[in-house]
This record gives C-alpha cells, sequence and structure tokens, in this order.
C-alpha cells in the first residue's frame, strides 16, 4: 500500500511520467518492458492485462505499463490512457499480415482526446529476423508523415539484444527537455 500511494504521489506530482507500451499480441512488447526494468531477457507468455515497471533513467522516472494485445484486450486500452505522456508502439517487423490492424489501432488511439499531447514513440522490433520490414517500410504503411498533431519518433530494435532500445529511450529524454 506504502508503495502504491507514493506512486500516486509522484504522479501528481509530475515526477513520475507514465508511459503506456501497446501493440498487437506478440510483437514484443513485454520482452522490451523487461528489458528495460532488469536488463535480460526474460520468458514472457501472453499478457493477460498488464505489466507495470517503473524505470529510472538519469533521475528521471518512467511508470511503463504494458498492456496486454490480443484483440479481445484492445478494447481496454482506452482504461489506461488518463495522464499518458508516451505512448510506445511496438511493432513486429516480420508481421506483414497484420501491419494494417495496427495501422487502425495506432488512428483510433491517437484520436482519443487523453492522448492528445502524448508523445508516440514506434519500436520496429525483431529487426535481427531475416526479411523483415525496414523502418522505411513501416513508415510508410502506418502513414507517420500524416501525423501532423503529435510528436513522433520511429526506432529500429530488437528486443531479445536490446539493441536500439536506449535510442528509443534518449528520444524521449529529449522531448522531455524541450517541454
Ligand atoms: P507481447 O508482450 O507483445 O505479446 P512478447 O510479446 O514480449 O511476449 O514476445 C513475443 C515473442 O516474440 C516471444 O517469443 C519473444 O521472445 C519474441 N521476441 C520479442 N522480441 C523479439 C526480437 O527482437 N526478435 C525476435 N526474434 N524475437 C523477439 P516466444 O517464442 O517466447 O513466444
Ligand atoms: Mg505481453
Amino acid at each position: 500500500m506504502g508503495i502504491l500511494l507514493t506512486r500516486i504521489w509522484r504522479l501528481f506530482n509530475h515526477q513520475e511520467h507514465k508511459v503506456i507500451i501497446v501493440g498487437l499480441d506478440n510483437a514484443g512488447k513485454t520482452t522490451i518492458l523487461y528489458q528495460f526494468s532488469m536488463n535480460e531477457v526474460v520468458h514472457t507468455s501472453p499478457t493477460i492485462g498488464s505489466n507495470v515497471e517503473e524505470i529510472v533513467i538519469n533521475n528521471t522516472r518512467f511508470l511503463m505499463w504494458d498492456i496486454g494485445g490480443q484483440e479481445s484486450l484492445r478494447s481496454s486500452w482506452n482504461t489506461y490512457y488518463t495522464n499518458t505522456e508516451f505512448v510506445i508502439v511496438v511493432v513486429d517487423s516480420t508481421d506483414r499480415e497484420r501491419i494494417s490492424v495496427t495501422r487502425e489501432e495506432l488512428y483510433k488511439m491517437l484520436a482519443h482526446e487523453d492522448l492528445r499531447k502524448a508523445g508516440l514513440l514506434i519500436f520496429a522490433n525483431k529487426q535481427d529476423v531475416k526479411e523483415c520490414m525496414t523502418v522505411a517500410e513501416i513508415s510508410q504503411f502506418l502513414k507517420l508523415t500524416s501525423i501532423k498533431d503529435h510528436q513522433w519518433h520511429i526506432q529500429a530494435c530488437c528486443a531479445l539484444t536490446g539493441e536500439g532500445l536506449c535510442q528509443g529511450l534518449e528520444w524521449m529524454m529529449s522531448r522531455l527537455k524541450i517541454r
């Protein structure tokens, strides 16, 4: 209870920045969250509900929510939106079939009032897999250049090795500085 109260206190004092990690099931969200928090690969199972971790970088605290991505859970993503400063969308770069589903979910989210001011970080994950989609292809599929009302950044990564994840966090840190 004490920890919960401390977290709520920090959130209201804006000392802690709320981040939600979304994307379709199997994209690598939970693997990314645990790379951030423990710097190691954990064996994941499909997330039912959500996982949450506090990540501290250079005295900046992020409260990161990893939200289950199965179809049945996507309709409840909006219950996590209040006070969210960054949305991390994780894309499985090998999943060409469902990139259009990701695009639909992305634009639904961006239209939500509670995310009006949120920054958008897209991780093009699983770049270690041969013949995966490139950052350029994913940007095009997701029509990222049409997004004018949110700050956004796309970053290639491999959650298994952690490659690219720090660059994504650095972008988030840079956005905080210019506010
Ligand atoms: P989710 O939380 O978005 O549903 P998970 O996804 O983090 O549970 O990951 C789903 C599967 O993708 C896991 O494999 C995980 O190891 C794998 N994965 C995550 N990131 C990468 C990556 O960068 N490259 C590769 N090759 N695989 C990745 P399993 O086999 O455990 O289902
Ligand atoms: Mg998961």
